[in-house]
């Protein structure tokens, strides 16, 4: 685990959520929800310094779903065309039934998204009982996919520990947790809730990210950064660059993002070194 400034690593890990399942099209059409949008996305953050992408998939008309051929194509589609990490969620949308979170793995990505516990989220409740993050975590340790620890609270941290002693480590044996912050009812977007959630964090942790929702997305990319974390950008979690200026695209988030850490002294690391980061497995065509 690395909390010391003088022990900050190197360079700077960027996540690049760039859908969610939360913003309607209609709201925001330029939020890429088709294969085609996702994939020119995924290029684009490349380029501006993401190496890894969190997706969630869209149906034809938009909307979050968890079909297992649309996920499937999705993995596909970025793994061809970019050197991203391949990120599944398998937190989906609120209204998305628990054994069919279950099967996001069968899709075959790199790594997936395994949230620590129920929170609120807004006006919704995000259901992440125990059991069930049992079963994620032992399908995700078979399947040799590394997840990605979601923290919404600080109660989370607890239970990460929980999980650790009781499954033990994930496929790869690095430990990589995302602190989400500021989502109305979970844990506040402050610099001093991320330095109690850092507090709390097993040894076992090899490294960690944070994201803030909304306007707290920028004091936690700068907080996390100063206490040698990494970064997750995207619309999934913010979309206003600045006041009065919505985001257009996500390489500008991928971008700004990549200019402070830049600033920083901890620039973008490549895909190759997040690989290595993350312990992911190989999954790339030869
Ligand atoms: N859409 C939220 C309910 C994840 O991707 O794993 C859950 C979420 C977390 O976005
Ligand atoms: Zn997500």
């Amino acid at each position: 685990m690395t909390t010391a400034p003088g022990r900050s690593p190197a360079r700077t890990l960027i996540t690049v959520a760039p859908t969610g399942a939360e913003t309607a099209k209609a709201d925001v059409p330029t939020l890429p929800t088709t294969p085609e949008e996702l994939v020119e996305t995924a290029v684009a953050c490349e380029a501006a310094g993401a190496a890894l992408i969190h997706i969630h998939v869209r149906d034809s008309d938009h909307r979050p779903t968890l079909d297992p051929v649309l996920l499937k194509e999705a993995v596909v589609a970025v793994r061809e065309a970019t050197d991203l990490v391949v990120q599944l969620s398998t937190g989906g949308a609120v209204t998305d039934p628990l054994e069919q979170r279950l099967t996001v793995l069968d899709a075959d990505p790199d790594s997936c998204s395994l949230t620590c516990g129920t929170t609120n989220f807004g006006d919704d409740v995000f259901l992440n009982p125990w059991g069930f993050m049992v079963d994620l975590y032992r399908q995700a340790q078979e399947c040799e996919v590394v997840p990605e620890f979601e923290l919404f609270e600080l109660g989370h941290v607890h239970a990460l520990r929980r999980l650790i002693d009781e499954c033990g480590l994930p496929y790869g044996d690095k430990v990589h947790v995302d602190f989400v912050m500021g989502v109305p009812g979970a844990m506040p977007g402050t610099p001093q809730t991320l330095l109690a959630a850092l507090a709390l964090l097993p040894a076992e942790v090899t490294s960690w990210s944070a994201t803030g929702i909304g306007r707290t997305h920028l004091p936690i990319a700068a907080a996390a950064l100063s206490a040698g974390g990494h970064l997750r950008v995207g619309m999934e979690d913010n979309l206003v660059f600045a006041k009065g200026q919505p985001v257009t695209h996500n390489k500008e988030l991928v971008s700004r993002a990549a200019e402070l850490a830049t600033i920083m002294q901890r620039p973008p690391m490549s895909t190759e070194e997040a690989r290595e980061l993350l312990g992911v497995k190989e999954r790339r065509a030869r």
